[in-house]
């Protein structure tokens, strides 16, 4: 129940309105699928678009057939295209669009209108589809946009953004609204997909962010932000001038991110205390260095530590992101996991078993070992195994023990030896699981 809009969909809605084009926007978050059956029906749009991820795949090819039996055609977007263009197309959808939405939609929404029964395309960048023979193409990549500041913000009021705040207040007595001030991320973390934006990086000015956090605040008043880019602090000098600049309006609203350790240093870490952050979430994947540089993470298990250490001591909470089960991981990799996640102490973790999204460089040398547990269509990349790994089971467990010793550590440092107690118990038990299945293996 931390809810936030899909901005890429709000991004492409305030484009092609500017363009001229009639636009409507289905947020499906607390909506049903009867709910857009029965828009369909009323509506019956010549066109209709899906964002596609490893979230929404399943529904989304769901409802493909409902919107063809309504006589609307389907484009399709988002990270989960690009690889999979062919089964998508195979599974109904009319064209798939790689990349950036933004102008390839504005070319292309008219011409399909105009001419729905055509596949006559090849001029119109980051295209796929099958050509009227039944050939499968792929247009030229459709070039990034240059200057984000020239794009209108994301349409906000084309979904219920008081839904959203309700939804947070509900539930966690804040109401969070999300926006991204970057698009892109040039690092390489193996098992990362940046089949949207590539290895780029292209950065809004200071002031045209800061105008976009003013309207928000003025029109939805939230308790917080959640900046969603990929690295937030990646560029010091623009975290100096936007604080500059929200300091100059007098803007200061508390807010989540996401960054990396090398990127937080004490001025970085001053200025984030400054322009209110509250929790910054550090993806720091694992304790053992060898899993990190076999992660090509570019970053070492001190750098988290010593980042922790900078943003604790000025009031920030830090989040971390702990991946299982990534190649070669050893029993004492994960006891280096849980040594740094003593010595650090972040103030929450989340853990993950990796998994290879198809076009990533872990897929791709894991290619061959890949197993996927269903059609491709039952199953997202999220449900992929690998051939000789060990078991679910085994990484349930090595969870519990992760958890569980971390957090016995904590409550008997401060003192409170029964929490602690449970905890270690907790923790043993896991041990123990793990013990008993490390010989299964995934298939
Ligand atoms: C913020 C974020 C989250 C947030 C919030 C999600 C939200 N509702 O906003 C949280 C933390 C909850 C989250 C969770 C997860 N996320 Co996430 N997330 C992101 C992140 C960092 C930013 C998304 C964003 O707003 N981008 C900015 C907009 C402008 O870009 P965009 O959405 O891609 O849209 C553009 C194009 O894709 C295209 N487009 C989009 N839709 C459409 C539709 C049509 C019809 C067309 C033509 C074009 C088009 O045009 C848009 C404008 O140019 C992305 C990485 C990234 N940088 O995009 C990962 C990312 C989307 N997440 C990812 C993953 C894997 C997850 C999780 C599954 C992780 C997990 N193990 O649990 C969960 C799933 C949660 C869920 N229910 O969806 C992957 C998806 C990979 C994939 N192949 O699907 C990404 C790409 C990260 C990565 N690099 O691997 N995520
Ligand atoms: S995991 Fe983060 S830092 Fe690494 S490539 Fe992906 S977005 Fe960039």
């Amino acid at each position: 129940m931390k809810p936030y809009p899909p901005l890429g969909l709000l991004y492409l809605s305030s484009h092609l309105k500017r363009r001229g084009l009639a636009v409507s926007v289905f947020d499906g978050t607390f909506k049903s699928a009867a709910d857009f059956t029965a828009l369909l029906e009323r509506e019956r749009p010549p066109v209709v678009g899906f964002y596609c991820n490893l979230m929404t795949k399943r529904t989304v090819l769901r409802l493909i057939p409902e919107c063809r039996r309504a006589g609307s055609l389907v484009v399709l977007g988002g990270p989960d295209v690009p690889h999979y263009a062919e089964d998508y197309l195979d599974h109904g959808a009319d064209v798939i669009v790689i990349g950036e939405g933004e102008r390839t939609l504005e070319e292309l929404v008219p011409r399909l209108v105009a001419r729905p029964g055509s596949r006559d395309l090849p001029d119109i960048a980051g295209l796929a589809y099958r050509d009227e023979s039944g050939r499968f193409v792929r247009t030229a990549p459709r070039a990034l946009i240059p200057d984000l500041d020239a794009q209108p913000f994301p349409d906000r009021e084309a979904t219920d953004i008081g839904a959203y705040l309700a939804a947070w207040r509900g539930r966690h007595g804040t109401g969070s609204v999300s926006l991204v001030t970057a698009r892109g991320c040039p690092y390489t973390c193996t098992w990362c997909s940046r089949s949207v934006f590539g290895e780029t990086h292209r950065r809004r000015s200071a002031a045209n962010v800061a105008d976009e956090v003013q309207l928000i605040v003025d029109r939805y008043r939230p308790d917080m932000l959640w900046y969603a880019d990929d690295v937030f602090t990646i560029h010091p000098g623009f975290l100096t001038k936007y604080a500059d600049e929200m300091d100059r309006r007098g803007l200061r609203v508390p807010f989540e991110c996401i960054s990396r350790a090398e990127r937080i240093n004490p001025a970085v870490a001053d200025t984030l205390a400054r322009l209110g952050c509250h929790r910054l979430w550090i993806g720091s994947e694992s304790g053992s260095q060898k899993v990190l540089d076999a992660m090509d993470r570019r970053v070492t298990v001190e750098q988290v530590q010593h980042a922790t250490r900078l943003l604790q001591g000025r009031g920030i909470q830090v989040g971390m992101f702990i991946m299982l089960g990534y190649e070669n991981e050893e029993l004492s990799d994960l006891e280096a996991t849980i040594d740094h996640l003593k010595r650090s102490a972040p103030d929450v973790f989340l853990t993950t078993v990796a998994y290879p999204i198809k076009g990533t460089p872990y897929y791709e040398r894991v290619n061959g070992r890949v197993r996927r547990p269903g059609s491709w269509a039952a199953t997202t990349d999220r449900d992929l195994g690998l051939a000789d790994r060990r078991s679910r089971r085994y990484y349930q467990h090595a969870r519990r023990w992760m958890t569980g010793a971390v957090a016995g550590h904590a409550h008997w440092q401060a003192g409170r030896y029964l929490r602690a107690a449970r905890a270690t118990l907790s923790a043993g038990a896991g041990r123990l699981g793990m013990a008993l299945t490390s010989h299964e293996r995934e298939s």
